[in-house]
């Protein structure tokens, strides 16, 4: 399945900020350039700095070190293209598609979830305007029954994309929702059904025990599904979105709702307002939930796969190339 596709300019751009403030730096002072003590440490530092992670930066530089000292890499050009190569490799090729409902037997349920403000319904809506795209019909259910507006700025974005919204009373129970939503998914027969939930504080437990609640009521309704749970993260939040994915993977796996299975895949949003885009390399590092999709802008079109190669290629693209 290739709903969504990379669209490298659009990547590009995405990861502007990122290369600017750090990425080029690397490139500049390795290209052309003849490797030396100095020059490694220097690379270290830019590394962390783009919030690559420190296991990850410290495997691609001690493997530099080694062989520079063992005069098997002389040149600033084979340590760039050597990291190129090992950033490319990190990803296993398997889970990053869309988990879809069996064959024949729609709808496709995802469950989108995390913290206020970190781009989930911004992040449904783009998911919503590929499917449309690809002729898929959809329906969206809002769970987020707890913010003033929250259900209005859904159905704004619901009208644009002219897909339904099931929605309750504002306070109303949030599984509640997502029952009537299950039940108008199948009557219509749509292909996909898209929750939008409450931000849920990842330490607030009884906000945590609600997200189980709304995952026990689909998944009784739907067997099978949510056939996806996708945590959106801020890409600009830095060390607080890793927090966020290792307390959200623990607490959603907790009590076997779903078929125990925690969060599928990440969507990470705003990796267009950050400078720190390996942010996604220290994501791979502290846990094994593989980043999906990722946000790079605040209109619908802005959504793409995450593809590790193409990512790699972006993050260290020259400026004019
Ligand atoms: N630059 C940028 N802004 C984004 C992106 N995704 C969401 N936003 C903005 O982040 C803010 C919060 O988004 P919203 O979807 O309401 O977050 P929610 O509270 O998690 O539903 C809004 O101003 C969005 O326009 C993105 O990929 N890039
Ligand atoms: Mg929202």
């Amino acid at each position: 399945m290739a709903f969504f596709k990379t669209i490298f300019s659009k990547l590009k751009h995405g990861l502007d900020r990122t290369r600017e403030a750090v990425v080029s730096g690397i490139r500049s002072m390795l290209l052309g350039k003849r490797l030396d003590e100095q020059l490694i440490s220097e690379l270290e530092r830019r590394l962390l700095s783009a919030d690559v992670g420190v296991k990850t930066t410290r495997r691609l530089v001690d493997h530099i070190r080694a062989d520079f000292r063992a005069g098997k890499m002389e040149r600033g050009d084979q340590a760039l293209e050597y990291m190129k190569a090992e950033l490319k490799r990190l990803w296993p090729p398997a889970d990053r598609e869309l988990h879809l409902a069996p064959e024949g037997s729609p709808p496709t349920v995802i469950l989108v979830t995390g913290v206020n403000g970190v781009g989930k319904t911004t992040s449904i809506a783009k998911l919503c305007r590929t499917l449309r795209d690809q002729d898929k019909t959809v329906l969206l259910g809002a769970c987020d029954t707890f913010r003033a507006g929250a259900v209005r700025q859904l159905e704004i974005w619901s009208e644009r994309l002219g897909v339904e919204v099931v929605k309750g009373q504002q306070g109303g129970d949030p599984a509640a929702v997502a029952f009537d939503a299950c039940a108008a998914a199948k009557a219509r027969g749509v292909d996909f059904l898209i929750l939008d939930t409450a931000g849920r504080l990842h330490t607030q437990d009884p906000l945590m025990r609600q997200l189980t609640k709304i995952r026990g009521v689909v998944s009784r309704q739907i067997p099978g599904a949510p056939h996806e749970v996708l945590l959106v993260l801020d890409a600009t939040s830095g060390q607080n979105a890793l927090r966020q994915a290792e307390e959200f993977d623990k607490a959603a796996s907790q009590n076997g709702a779903g078929g125990g299975r925690g969060v599928t895949g990440i969507f990470l949003a705003k990796l267009d307002g950050t400078a720190k885009g390996g942010i996604v390399i220290a994501i791979k590092d502290v846990t094994s939930i593989p980043v999906k999709f990722i946000g790079v802008g605040e209109t619908p079109e802005d959504i793409q796969p995450f593809d590790p190669e193409s990512f790699v290629e972006a993050m260290f693209a020259a400026e004019n190339g």
